[in-house]
């Protein structure tokens, strides 16, 4: 072997060496994961990768689903902590209320991960934190539209998310900052769909009626997709083209947005990936194995999807995903 082999050699064990240590850190380890429900497509896939990332590094997943309640995450917590798991995962229904259950973890020396929404308590009552900057995704679907309809009037109607959720308050704020300036843009109408296709489609239908059949109406925002396919079947509904007559974007990009988007009815989506299990269970294998702290907000990416994005393709690469 030649030196340069010889270092190619060296270099590859040890990176094989690293990752063997990584997930011997964590195998046999117990943690516990609070779901909030399965309010949407994206969090259906967000549990299923979970699922299939503790399961390849050899964890014990103890899984709650919350049915969208805190009350119940709440009560989650508190058994896993009498359980004494190694770890709790997180996703917090709503910003506020958490105080006293992550002070109760932190005094049983249980580290909390957050995954995919934010909390209003103080940093240190978690490890860390694995989400996309929901501001900057309002801002990439506003800027969307800013681009898309160039100088003239667009009024917007917005769905937004569950009331007192991060994504809900920061998609609205990027929006509201990426069309600011551009007085041509409005939103005319904003109501809480709560992220589910039926309450989406409600909503908008509320919408339609409202503004003289939708004639008014230049875009719907939506602040996940799967609201964006309920308004898509009132527009149909109403008799009018989704996509051409009202424009369409939203965030996360589930298989069912790129059909939308294949089929012309739908314009743009922020991508949102469904693993943030990944991550967090890397900072916490580095914590266990020799104290490392990891950053306090590890972020993921916010990239923009339209027609000229090869929809069709999208949807291929994420249909056996667990959407
Ligand atoms: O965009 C939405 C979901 O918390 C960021 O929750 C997440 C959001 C996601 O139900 O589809």
């Amino acid at each position: 072997m030649n030196i340069i082999t010889k270092l190619a050699v060296a270099a590859g064990l040890a990176t094989a060496l690293s990752t063997a240590v990584l997930a011997q850190d964590i195998t046999g380890k117990v943690i516990g994961f609070s779901q909030i429900g399965s309010e949407s497509g994206w969090r259906a896939a967000e549990t299923a990768v979970t699922r299939q990332e503790a399961e390849a590094r050899g964890v014990d997943l103890k899984f709650a689903d919350a049915q969208q309640k805190q009350e119940n995450q709440i009560k989650a917590i508190r058994g896993f902590i009498a359980q004494g798991v190694d770890a709790i995962l997180l996703a917090p229904v709503v910003a506020t209320g958490w105080d006293d259950v992550l002070a109760e973890a932190k005094e049983a020396e249980i580290p909390v991960v957050l995954l995919d929404r934010g909390v209003d308590a103080p940093e240190d009552l978690y490890l860390t934190s694995v989400a996309s900057d929901q501001i900057e995704e309002g801002r990439v679907a506003g800027q969307w539209l800013v681009d898309a309809v160039g100088d003239e009037d667009c009024n917007v109607v917005e769905l937004q998310g569950t009331v007192g959720s991060t994504p809900a308050i920061n998609r609205k704020q990027g929006f509201e900052e990426a069309i600011s300036g551009h007085d041509n843009i409005t939103i005319t109408q904003s109501q809480t769909g709560d992220f589910t296709r039926s309450k989406g489609k409600e909503v908008m239908e509320a919408f339609l009626k409202s503004t003289n059949g939708g004639a008014d109406i230049c875009a719907v925002y939506a602040h996940n997709d799967d609201m964006a396919v309920g308004a898509i079947q009132a527009i149909k509904d109403a008799g009018l083209k989704p996509g051409t007559d009202i424009k369409v974007v939203s965030i996360d990009a589930v298989p069912d947005i790129f059909t939308a988007i294949a089929a012309g009815e739908a314009n743009a989506t922020v991508e949102l990936t469904p693993n943030m299990a990944g991550p967090a269970f890397d900072a916490l294998a580095a914590f266990w194995a020799d104290g490392t702290e990891p950053e306090k907000f590890i972020i993921t990416e916010s990239k923009l999807y339209t027609a000229e994005s090869d929809p069709q393709g999208e949807y291929e690469r994420r249909k056996d995903l667990g959407y």
